[in-house]
Parts: C-alpha cells; sequence; structure tokens
C-alpha cells in the first residue's frame, strides 16, 4: 500500500504542476489586480468582510477535493474488504519514513489544491480539473494492485521491505521483500533470529503469526496460495552462532491446501547446507493440536513446533530458539549440518517464482 499512496500523490502533484499551471497563474494575477482596485474604495471594509467569506468558501471547496481525491487507491477498488483496509493502514504504519512522505505529500497537495481554487473561474472548471486528476490517479493504481510477489515489485525497482502481494490476483497478503540478496526478489515465508514464540496451534500456522520484519511464519494458507500460484523455487539460509553461513536451494517447492493438510512437495536440491528437507518431503504438516505424523509419536509436541514431521526431524526451523548446543532436540535445527540439539543464530526461508 505504502507504494501506492506515494504513486498517486506524487502523480497529483505532478499533475497540477504541469499544462494547468500557465492557465491558472493569470487568473491569479488578474483576480489581485480586481481585488487591489477595489480595496482602494470606499467599500474596503465590505471588501474585507467578502474576502473572508471567500476564504472560508475556499477552504470548504479545497476540503471537498481533497476527500474526493483521497483514498482512491485504497477506497474505489471493487473487491477491498474492510479487513485490507485495516491491513494496508498497519503496513502503511509499520513503514514510518513512506508514512511521513505521505503526511508531507498530503500537505503539498492541499496547498496546489487551493491555489487551483482560487485561480478558477468557477466550479465547471474545478469539477473538470478534478475529473481529470481521478482518472489519472485510477490508471496509476490499476495495474499496481495486481503485483503477484516480490520479483515483480522488483521489477519496479523497489527495495526491501514490506508490501502486499496479490499472488492470485485476489488474495493480498503482507510479505516481507528480500532485493538486496541473490539478485532478484524473494518472497519471504519464515525467519527466526529472536525468541519469538513458534510453539502454536494448526489455527495460527494457518494464518500465519509473528512479524514478518522480524521473526514470522507467512501462514500455510498464504504460502499454499503462493507456491500454487507459479513454479517457485525455495531457498534456506542458516547460520549458526560462531559466524558460519551456509544455504539449501530447492528447485520443487509447494504446500497443498487444508484439505491436504498442507503436503508438502520439495525437491531438486543445490546449495552447501546437505539436503536436509528430502526426509520431509510428501509429509503433512503437524501442530501440538494436530498431529498429522503418520508413525505413533506426537513429534510436534515433542519437537515443539509446526513442521512437516515425519516420525521426527532432519529439519525444525519452527522449534525453539535458543543459543547454540542444548540437551534436546526441540530447537532450531538443522541435523545435516550440527547435532538435533543445536540451535541455529539464524533461519530464513524464502521463495522466487521462475
Ligand atoms: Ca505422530
Amino acid at each position: 500500500m505504502p507504494i501506492l499512496l506515494s504513486f498517486y500523490f506524487l502523480v497529483v502533484l505532478l499533475f497540477v504542476d504541469g499544462a494547468e499551471k500557465d492557465d491558472i497563474k493569470d487568473a491569479n494575477v488578474n483576480r489581485r489586480e480586481i481585488y487591489d482596485d477595489k480595496t482602494d474604495s470606499w467599500g474596503f471594509v465590505e471588501d474585507l468582510k467578502d474576502h473572508k467569506r471567500e476564504s472560508l468558501d475556499i477552504d470548504t471547496t479545497v476540503d471537498d477535493l481533497m476527500h474526493s481525491l483521497q483514498g482512491i487507491c485504497l477506497f474505489d477498488k471493487p473487491k477491498q474488504s474492510a479487513t485490507q483496509l485495516l491491513i494496508d493502514t498497519q503496513s502503511i504504519l509499520k513503514n514510518i519514513d513512506v508514512y511521513k512522505d505521505i503526511v508531507k505529500l498530503n500537505i503539498q497537495l492541499r496547498n496546489k489544491l487551493k491555489w487551483i481554487v482560487e485561480g478558477s473561474k468557477g466550479t465547471i472548471e474545478i469539477s473538470r480539473v478534478i475529473r481529470m486528476l481521478k482518472n489519472d490517479v485510477q490508471g496509476i493504481c490499476k495495474p499496481l494492485e495486481k503485483l503477484r510477489d516480490c520479483a515483480e515489485l522488483k521489477k519496479k525497482h523497489k527495495k526491501s521491505g514490506v508490501y502486499i502481494i496479490y499472488p492470485d490476483g485476489s488474495t493480498a497478503m503482507t510479505v516481507y521483500c528480500n532485493m538486496d540478496e541473490f539478485d532478484e526478489g524473494w518472497t519471504v515465508l519464515q525467519r527466526r533470529q529472536d525468541k519469538t514464540d513458534f510453539y502454536r496451534t494448526w489455527a495460527e500456522y494457518k494464518k500465519g503469526f509473528g512479524n514478518v520484519e522480524n521473526s514470522f511464519w507467512l501462514g500455510n494458507d498464504n504460502i499454499h496460495v503462493l507456491t500454487k500460484s507459479g513454479r517457485y523455487e525455495l531457498r534456506i539460509d542458516l547460520s549458526d552462532w560462531t559466524g558460519n553461513k551456509w544455504y539449501a536451494i530447492y528447485k520443487t517447492f509447494s504446500v497443498g491446501n487444508e484439505n491436504t493438510k498442507y503436503k508438502l512437495n520439495v525437491g531438486g536440491y543445490s546449495g552447501n547446507a546437505n539436503d536436509g528437507m528430502a526426509f520431509h518431503n510428501g509429509m503433512k504438516f503437524s501442530t501440538k493440536d494436530q498431529d498429522n505424523e503418520k508413525k505413533s509419536r506426537d513429534c510436534a509436541k515433542l519437537a515443539k513446533g509446526g513442521w512437516w514431521y515425519a516420525d521426527c526431524h532432519e529439519v525444525n526451523l519452527n522449534g525453539i530458539y535458543k543459543a547454540g548446543l542444548t540437551s534436546k532436540w526441540d530447537v532450531v535445527s538443522w541435523t545435516k549440518l550440527k547435532k538435533e540439539t543445536y540451535s541455529m543464530k539464524f533461519a530464513r526461508m524464502m521463495i522466487r517464482r521462475f
């Protein structure tokens, strides 16, 4: 959403700065000359009253115009829901710099509108200008709202940060895009770098939890929608507590819908972390309140996470976050690199369409 709004206001400002400028300036000069003549006459006091009334009228008109222009991208979407509006607002507030820019641009926009109203020759002209502005703004909003993933945002030269994407053209989700590493825009699915609690319920793993800029799980429904909308590769990055780093890339990655219990399809390994995920390929997702794993043990409870357990794990990236070696195998581990009781300092899963 921040992108939409920035674009929106920029377009508005650019337009106002454009073709209409000279006409409006001329009108302004004429009006001032007439006004100056009047103040020399006996009607000086009356004119001041008129002027005050006129200023109030202008402010009211400007308010009306601001109201009709603002939120075109936000409110005029046919599928816009109250929930989405809330997500959009939250994502703006998370990115406080963008929010400040919007406030600043808002003030500029208001001044420009006032300038138009003061200089215009009547309501017909104002409504014509506003109609043109609206068309212009809507033209910008439409293609942007359909961006499917971080790779598409990358093509528009967006930087790393939080964005709203529409993987299937209608389902909106708030994601973190990694634009700095490994060439293209990666959509981040999971990150571990602090003690955020990952020992959660089926419903929580379904919906997602945490902060997408920090430690989080994007949500099994979201991961399903993303990975069914195209061919995605998965990249996993890991760091231990002494500065070693590893990665694993899987050319095949998708997750089924809830009816399949979010069944994992992963393969085509390359990297330097050794193929830990092969052990989990084809498995259903399990949580502490839903054991979908084929054998008798309740793996999610033993391994303290939500994962595609297979009696039980070689990878436990949603386990408990601890500092290095521990005594239990319920931590953020990758057994093909370190002991199953060793908790990594950093883990991240992200995907890219190809
Ligand atoms: Ca089991």
